[in-house]
């Protein structure tokens, strides 16, 4: 048996203001140094961002998360998946050179803040099936009041208390569903804690998968 071996997808997911984008950064730094592979390419470790903003496709995104733009529901859906998409095959090529990549949000973000809108379901993931697979998905979490009481939202589309509520009960129920369907790991952490003890529960997940992982890279859902 071959014992080549590929990079892990890490996921990051969460409400706004769980502690998504500082915890990512950590652990970003952590799995940098955790190996000691010197300056040669390829990297061991990329950190992407869902929604990616410097895109085409981001620009739009960003334009109506700031309200500068209206789009209707479907449109928008259609537009975080595609921005996911633009980026299927470098992260597929990340992986295959042995780089572990890890995003902060992806597709089950997408389904969790547009079925909140009163969008089936189905219809939400249906564009996200096929995308490369995480091997791990870390869904930080926190409860509505907490988040909000961390310093407060702020001001683009989505960061109001009620719509977190609703938000979380989807990503419930997508965890529930990836457990059942044996669809890659789905790990919840308890994001109330400090951050210190975030970044550990984090790194305790995670460090099993630092050495890379034999076997395919999995398809969403397919
Ligand atoms: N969001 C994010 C979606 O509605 N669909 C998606 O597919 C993704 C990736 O965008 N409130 C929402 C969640 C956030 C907002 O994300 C911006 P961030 O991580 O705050 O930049
Ligand atoms: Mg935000």
């Amino acid at each position: 048996m071959s014992s080549t071996k590929r990079g892990a997808f890490v996921v990051i997911e969460g409400l706004d203001k769980s502690g998504k984008s500082t915890q990512a950064s950590l652990l970003h730094d952590r799995l940098q140094d955790s190996q000691d592979a010197g300056d040669t390419a390829p990297p061991k470790v990329v950190l992407l961002k869902f929604p990616d903003r410097t895109t085409a496709i981001g620009k739009m995104i960003d334009a109506y998360l700031r309200s500068e733009s209206d789009l209707d529901d479907h449109a928008i859906h259609l537009l975080f998946s595609a921005n996911r998409w633009e980026l299927a095959s470098t992260i597929t090529a990340y992986l295959t050179q042995g780089t572990t990549v890890l995003a902060d949000r992806y597709a089950f973000s997408g389904i969790a803040f547009t079925a909140r809108k009163g969008l089936s379901y189905e219809w939400c993931r249906a564009p996200e099936v096929g995308l490369p697979a995480p091997d791990l998905t870390l869904f930080l979490n926190i409860s509505p009041e907490v988040a909000a009481a961390r310093g407060g939202y702020g001001l683009e589309r989505y960061e109001r208390e009620d719509v977190q509520t609703d938000v979380r009960r989807v990503f419930d129920k997508i965890g529930r569903a990836m457990q059942e369907e044996g669809e890659g790991k789905w790990v919840e952490i308890d994001a109330g804690k400090n951050k210190e003890e975030v970044a550990e529960d984090l790194w305790r997940a995670v460090e099993p998968l630092v050495t890379g992982i034999h076997g395919p890279i999995n398809r969403l859902w397919e």
